[in-house]
Parts: structure tokens; sequence; C-alpha cells
């Protein structure tokens, strides 16, 4: 048995779990992963046995328990620091902790009318409104962070680190659903598409056999 668990949701739904799973994956450590499924009629028991807000991800080290999908990459940041999961300079790092903080604290019209399913290709909806104005801000912060940032490689500030991990569900749904955005961001798409946890995460998501009625 690891020293981490990590207790998550639903691979092709739970995009709050896919963050920090990345995260885990990105600092190389071996994990134990528990699922727990949701929108079933014993969902909420099952996850009150886990988790103090009945919410997943919660993960489990020696140091305890953390349940929230930012503080377990913090966790991570401290705990793993070879892993360089925030970018090394302090401008660079700042921005990255602002443009994670609005994505966690944020996008809410984003998450309720385009849900994350990973193994599906849905109709685009309209990108007018609260939704347009959303994925736009998405879009110019990709531009913004790969064009200041991301000389040293593919990911928002070149390297991997956990502004990837909070973006990687907005990759999921703009892909899924047929987005358009600027060529920086599409790039950014693929090279999110192409790095190897993600696609495990896809793939094994792509099997599950539970379906959530959005
Ligand atoms: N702020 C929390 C949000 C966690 C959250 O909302 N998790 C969802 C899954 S993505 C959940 O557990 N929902 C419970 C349910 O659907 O029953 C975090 O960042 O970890």
């Amino acid at each position: 048995m690891s020293d981490f668990t990590i207790i998550i949701g639903n691979k092709n739904y739970s995009t709050w779990s896919l963050r920090p799973w990345l995260a885990l994956k990105q600092v190389g450590v071996d994990f134990d992963e528990k699922l727990v499924v949701l929108r079933q009629d014993d969902t909420l028991e099952n996850l009150q046995k886990v988790s103090p807000t009945a919410l997943v991800p919660v993960l489990k080290t020696p140091d305890g328990d953390i349940w929230d999908s930012l503080a377990i990459c913090e966790y991570l940041a401290e705990t793993f620091p070879d892993a360089r999961l925030w970018p090394e300079h302090a401008r660079a790092r700042a921005h990255a902790r602002a443009v994670c903080a609005e994505m966690h604290s944020g996008f809410a019209t984003l998450r309720s009318l385009m849900p994350m399913d990973l193994r599906t290709s849905l109709p685009t909806p309209e990108m007018t409104g609260e939704l347009g104005a959303q994925v736009a801000r998405i879009d110019q912060i990709w531009q913004d962070c790969r064009q200041q940032f991301g000389q040293d490689g593919p990911y928002l500030y070149g390297h991997f680190t956990i502004a990837d991990c909070m973006y990687a569900p907005v990759v999921g749904r703009l892909s899924g659903y047929g987005v358009d955005v600027s060529d920086v961001s599409q790039s950014y798409i693929m090279a999110m598409l192409d790095n190897p946890a993600m696609a495990e995460w896809v793939a094994a998501a792509r099997v599950e056999p539970w379906g959530i009625d959005q």
C-alpha cells in the first residue's frame, strides 16, 4: 500500500478529481486510487465516509487528509519541490496562482452549461452571453500565459505546472464540444491531450461503465 491514496469521482465527469490526479502523476509518487461513483443512490453516504465536505477529491497522506483540489496541488508542490509544480520565477508564479484562483472560484456558467463528458463529442453551444465571455476569457488567459511564459515547453508556463492541472477539464470540454479558439489555444489543447497522464485519464474515462444524464 502506498503512502498516498486519492479518492476521486467518475473519470468521465469529475473535473475536480482530474486536477490533483494529474499533479500526482507529475510528481511521480506511487499512489493508490479509490473511486466513488457519483449520482447513485448511495453516493452521498459513500462520500460522507471519506470526505468532510462529502465532495471529492480527497488525498490521504502521511500528514493527514486534504479535501480540496487546489490544496492538494499546493501540498504536492511543497512536498515534491523537484517536480516544479509552480513556475520558478516570482512573477510567473504569482501569475500562475492568479489564473488558478480564477479557475478554482469562477467560470460557473461554463461549468453548468458545458459539463465535462470525456467520452462523447457534444454539439457546440452558442458562444454568446456569459458563456461566450467565459470561453473568450480562458482563450485570453491561455494566449497570455503561452506568450509571456511558455517559451520552454508546450504548457501554459513552459513546463507542466498546477495551472495545466487546473485548466485540464476545460481542455476536455473545449475539444469535446468542438469550440473554436485561437491557434495558440488550439496548440495548447493538442499538447494537453498528448500529455501521457491526461491520455491515461481519458482512456480510463472512456471505458467506465457508469453514465450520468447531464
Ligand atoms: N472546491 C472543491 C470542489 C469539489 C467538487 O465539487 N467535487 C464534485 C465532483 S467533481 C463532487 O464531489 N460532487 C459530489 C456529487 O456529485 O455528489 C475542490 O476543488 O476540490
